[in-house]
C-alpha cells in the first residue's frame, strides 16, 4: 500500500537521494579455499573495492553502503566457496549440502533505500556433466509472494556461463533474494554456481515506499519491532514519523501507521 503525504518532505527527500550505484559480488575473498564458508559479512554495505580480506567489483556506478548482504543457512543450505572448475567462473558461491540445492542470496537495504538488481551469473561443474544441466528453477523474490522473476527448468552452461540480465529493466525491492533450485540433481546439486551479483541501491522517497511501516528488520515483514522503532522515531520527532507530513507528531500519525501496518506488507 502506498501512502499519500505532503509534498514538502518528499520533495526535501528527491534531493538528498544519491541516484543509481552498482557493486559486484565477486567471491574473491582471500584465504578461502573449496569447502569454504562464505562470510555472512561477505558483501555487508560496500564502500570500496577492497576491505581487508574482502574483494568486489564495481560497474563505474559507485557502491552500496545502504545494502547488507545474506547467504541463506535455515533451509539446511551450506553457502561455500569454489575457486575454478564451474565453467569459466573463478571464485564462485556454491550450495555444498548435496541434494538440498536451494542456493538463495539475500540482498537487504535500509529504511529509505532499495535495492536494485542488475545482473548475475551462473555455472555448471564442468566435469560433473556431460551436457548442460536444467535445473528446476532460477528465481528472484522481492517482498511480494509474486517472484519479480522466474525461470523454471532453467539451462545453466557448464562450458562458459549462463547471463541473467536485466540491466534494460533492473529489477527493485526493499529486499531482493536471488535464488536458485538445483535438488532435482540430487548428488550433483552442489555443482551450479552463483557469481558476479551485480546490484545497486538507489534512495526511494517514502512517497513510494510500497511499505512504509517496515522500519526494522526483517524487512518485508511487520510485527513488534516495527511498531517498537516506529514509537521510537515518533518519540523522537524524527521526520519518517510523520506520515502524514504536517510537521507535527500527532494522533493523526499513530492512525496512518496503524492502517499501513495493518494492511500489510506484500506490495513489492
Ligand atoms: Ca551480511
Ligand atoms: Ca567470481
Ligand atoms: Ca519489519
Ligand atoms: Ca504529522
Amino acid at each position: 500500500m502506498k501512502r499519500t503525504h505532503a509534498a514538502g518532505i518528499s520533495s526535501a527527500l528527491v534531493i538528498l537521494s544519491a541516484g543509481t550505484q552498482a557493486s559486484v559480488l565477486t567471491f574473491l575473498i582471500d584465504g578461502l579455499g573449496n569447502f569454504g564458508t562464505i562470510p555472512q559479512a561477505y558483501g555487508d554495505r560496500i564502500v570500496a573495492l577492497d576491505d581487508d580480506i574482502y574483494h568486489y567489483d564495481e560497474q563505474g556506478e559507485g557502491f552500496t553502503p545502504n545494502i547488507e548482504v545474506s547467504y541463506t543457512t535455515s533451509d539446511g543450505q551450506d553457502p561455500s566457496h569454489w575457486g575454478t572448475g564451474y565453467g569459466d567462473l573463478v571464485n564462485i558461491y556454491f550450495e555444498n549440502n548435496d541434494g538440498n540445492g536451494s542456493g538463495e542470496v539475500v540482498l537487504t537495504a535500509d529504511y529509505g533505500y532499495e535495492v536494485v538488481l542488475y545482473s548475475f551469473d551462473m555455472s555448471a561443474y564442468t566435469n560433473a556433466f556431460s551436457i548442460d544441466p536444467t535445473i528446476d528453477a532460477v528465481r528472484v523474490q522481492g517482498c511480494s509472494p509474486t517472484p519479480l522473476f522466474e525461470q523454471l527448468n532453467a539451462v545453466i552452461s557448464r562450458t562458459t556461463h549462463t547471463t541473467y540480465d536485466f540491466t534494460a529493466s533492473p529489477l527493485q525491492a526493499r529486499e531482493i533474494r536471488v535464488q536458485f533450485e538445483s535438488g532435482n540433481l540430487g548428488g550433483l546439486s552442489d555443482d551450479i554456481a552463483f557469481d558476479n551479483i551485480r546490484f545497486g541501491q538507489v534512495a526511494v522517497d517514502p512517497v513510494d515506499i510500497a511499505c512504509p511501516s517496515d522500519f526494522a528488520t526483517p524487512v518485508c515483514v511487520l510485527d513488534f519491532f516495527d511498531v517498537s522503532a516506529f514509537l521510537t522515531r515518533f518519540n523522537a520527532s524524527d521526520p519518517s514519523a510523520d506520515f502524514n507530513g504536517d510537521g507535527d507528531f500527532n494522533f493523526f500519525d499513530v492512525s496512518i501507521f496503524l492502517s499501513e501496518y495493518t494492511a500489510g506488507c506484500n506490495a513489492d
